[in-house]
Formats: C-alpha cells, sequence, structure tokens
C-alpha cells in the first residue's frame, strides 16, 4: 500500500508542458496585443465551436461572468427556476439582475435538477429553467427541454462542471438555449481563470460580444449597456496549450475514479454516484460521496476531519446549500427542499485529478475503509 506522505488536495491544476506555454506567450510579446478578442482568443473560440458541437462560443474572463452576460442578453426577468445544490455563482448570477431564483428539488440518483418537481414551480413570471450539470453530470435535458417549450420559456444550463462531457451521443453544449462553462484553474479544463457560453443563435451571440465590451459597437456608438468580461491573450494560450492534452487528462481521471469505485463499493453507508454509460460520456471532474452516519457509523464531518488528519482534503461541495446560506436562508426556509438539504449534510467530494495515481487513490479507500464503525 503507497503510503501518502504529502498533502493530497481535492483537485490540483492540469497545467500543460511549461515549454509549450512559453512558445505560445511567444506570439502576444512579437504583437504586443495582449487582449480585447486577440488572435489567440480567435482561435480559442473557432475550436472550442468544433470541440462543444454548436456554431457560437463567447469567450469570457471567468464562468461566473460568462453566466452574468448569458442571463443579461437573454433578458431575463422575474423568476427563473433553478437547483440550490450548486456553487454559489449560478444564484449571484440570478440575484445581481434582479431575477428571483426559485429552488426545486434535486434527484438522489445523480443530485441534478429533479425535472419532474419542475413544472409545478412555472407560474406568470417565470422567464427560464436553469439548470445545473453538477459535478459534470448532466440534467435529464429531454425531458427540461420539454418542458421549456411547452411553457415558451427558456433552457439554460450552468455547466461549469461539464467540459467534454456527451449525453445521448453530442456535446451537452448542443442543447437548450445556451449553456455555460467554467475554465477556472480547479476544473476539468482550464485558461487560469476563464469561462464561455455555448449556444447556436447569431442574434444572442450579437449580444452577448457587445454586452461582454461595455455595449461598445464601435469606438464612437455605445448602443447598450455591459461591463468587461473579456478573456485575455494569456488564458486563451493556456486554453489552446490545454485543449492537446484534455483527452489524455480525462483518462487519468478516469482511471483514479474506477480506483475510488473498487475500494470504496463495499463500504457500508458511502454512496456512490452511477453514471449511466448508456446516455453519459462522463469527464470525471469530480468524485462525490454521501455518507449515512447510522450505516457508515461516522457523520460526513467526522469522517472530512479523519481524512485531514491523515493529509486528504476532501471538500464539502456543495455545502452550505444555497436556500440555506447565510445571505439566502430568511428568504426560503419554508422552500421543501428534503432531497437537496440530505445531500447537503452528507456529501464530500474526494480529491481527483489528472496524474492522481491509483495506488494513492486506493490508500484514500483503505482510510475510509478503516473509519467504517459495525
Ligand atoms: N457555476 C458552478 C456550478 C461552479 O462550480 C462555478 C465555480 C461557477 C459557476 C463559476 O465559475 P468561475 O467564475 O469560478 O469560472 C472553486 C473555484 O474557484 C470555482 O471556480 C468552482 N466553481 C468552485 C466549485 O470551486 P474554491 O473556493 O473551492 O477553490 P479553492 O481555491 O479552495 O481551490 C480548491 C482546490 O483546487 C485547492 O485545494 C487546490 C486546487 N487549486 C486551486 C487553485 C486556485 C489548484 O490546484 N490550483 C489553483 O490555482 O472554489
Amino acid at each position: 500500500m503507497k503510503k501518502i506522505q504529502k498533502p493530497i488536495l481535492v483537485t490540483q491544476s492540469t497545467l500543460p508542458p511549461f515549454e509549450e506555454y512559453v512558445e505560445k506567450i511567444n506570439t502576444i510579446w512579437k504583437s504586443h496585443w495582449l487582449t480585447n478578442q486577440g488572435v489567440l482568443h480567435q482561435e480559442l473560440q473557432k475550436k472550442l465551436e468544433t470541440f462543444l458541437e454548436c456554431k457560437y462560443v463567447e469567450l469570457c474572463v471567468n464562468g461566473h461572468s460568462a453566466l452574468d452576460v448569458l442571463v443579461k442578453s437573454l433578458e431575463l426577468k422575474g423568476e427563473v427556476i433553478t437547483t440550490p445544490f450548486t456553487f454559489v455563482s449560478t444564484i449571484h448570477a440570478l440575484s445581481m439582475n434582479n431575477i428571483k431564483p426559485v429552488f426545486c428539488d434535486i434527484k438522489d440518483s445523480d443530485y441534478t435538477i429533479d425535472e419532474d418537481k419542475v413544472e409545478s414551480l412555472i407560474t406568470s413570471k417565470t422567464s427560464a429553467i436553469l439548470g445545473v450539470h453538477v459535478y459534470g453530470l448532466p440534467c435529464n435535458i429531454i425531458k427540461l427541454w420539454s418542458i421549456a417549450k411547452k411553457h415558451h420559456i427558456k433552457l439554460i444550463f450552468d455547466a461549469a462542471h461539464a467540459f467534454g462531457v456527451q449525453y445521448k451521443g453530442k456535446s451537452v453544449a448542443s442543447y437548450g438555449d445556451a449553456s455555460m462553462f467554467s475554465f477556472h484553474a480547479t476544473k476539468v479544463f482550464n485558461t487560469i481563470e476563464g469561462g464561455a457560453v455555448a449556444q447556436n443563435n447569431l442574434k444572442l451571440q450579437e449580444k452577448m460580444n457587445l454586452i461582454k465590451n461595455f455595449g461598445i459597437s464601435d469606438p464612437e456608438h455605445i448602443i447598450a449597456l455591459g461591463l468587461n468580461a473579456k478573456m485575455n491573450e494569456f488564458q486563451a494560450a493556456m486554453g489552446l496549450c490545454n485543449l492537446k492534452y484534455l483527452d489524455a487528462s480525462i483518462a487519468s481521471r478516469k482511471l483514479a475514479a474506477e480506483a475510488y469505485d473498487k475500494g470504496l463499493k463495499k463500504i457500508p453507508g458511502i454512496k456512490l454516484v452511477k453514471i449511466n454509460k448508456n446516455i453519459t460520456k462522463y469527464n470525471y471532474a469530480y468524485y462525490p460521496i454521501v455518507i449515512d452516519e447510522k450505516e457508515y457509523g461516522l457523520t460526513r464531518d467526522e469522517l472530512f476531519k479523519k481524512l485531514a488528519q491523515n493529509k486528504i482534503f476532501a471538500r464539502k461541495y456543495f455545502y452550505p446549500l444555497i436556500s440555506d446560506c447565510d445571505y439566502y436562508r430568511e428568504s426560503y426556509k419554508d422552500a421543501s427542499l428534503p432531497i437537496a438539504r440530505y445531500v447537503a449534510k452528507r456529501v464530500l467530494t474526494l480529491p481527483l485529478f489528472s496524474g492522481l495515481e491509483p495506488e494513492i487513490v486506493s490508500a484514500i479507500c483503505s482510510v475510509i475503509q478503516s473509519c467504517y464503525k459495525k
């Protein structure tokens, strides 16, 4: 059994070979062009449109601003139905645009929004459904799409975790009105910080392009309200380098995830996610486990501490539930979210990144096994 010698963090940024990045940014020194839709930005945009199987990709400085630009460009208002089991960015992007997030419970199979509970939350004020492919696990896209069409509302996705994921044989980005991706340092594919909106509508693309650049259409015309959400050339260079290694990186994550499956599947009270491989080609973005304290003998928080004592730094993604965090609690104290509340209290995401050795994963599983109390 391999010994854990140095701290194992929940993730570790994937980096390309140093020389390749240096060669890429060499062009920046030659041109003195650092940002504002430079050549590397354009090159990455084209590559991602092909990779994500959609007509338009709008690159942004980070995932949050990509979602903000999307919400503004679609002119969403009133209420948007979404999930509380997400990173706070999803919900703040609505609230900061004066939209009321309406929380729908999640499914205990894959922790995505429960499509069977969405329709009853639709009112005359609802302008969209915002699904989150949490951990990279796709929502029931087909069902959500039929609900959105029936009620003439938009369907957008926070696909921050889902870069490289396919659903029913196509990129997740090819479904719905639009999908936002995060390319943060902690993601399967990173541009240091970064994000994008992928979609198929030319008018929406033109509007997002305007809004992400202060609403300036040309040097003498400011025709809309806007912000600065532009991706710079150093970010685009990192994306171009990292994209070449994406397949290898996902393959390495898969090996680590399979080692977890093997080491954890027989431990009572440790629930693993079952990926429906007939529908989903997964990217192994995260490795969540849900701990049933009655069966396992330890609570999630007790296991979290034990792991830390062994230099294993898991995270409680996504706790607190956003409906129950300090900022939103008062407004949502009566919301019926039994599954989301159950999962948020018991979930742990274990370390998972490209290059995490299966032997180290086995050692992590042994610690979890040794904590089990009959
Ligand atoms: N929607 C969803 C569903 C999201 O999960 C997110 C972001 C967004 C929207 C917004 O997208 P962005 O605007 O961020 O592009 C992290 C990330 O900062 C955040 O991007 C991510 N979700 C969230 C789930 O996790 P923290 O505060 O947990 O990260 P931090 O700094 O504690 O890092 C976690 C681990 O990652 C470290 O222990 C080590 C490793 N790491 C971290 C950094 C910063 C590296 O290896 N290299 C690094 O440079 O939020």
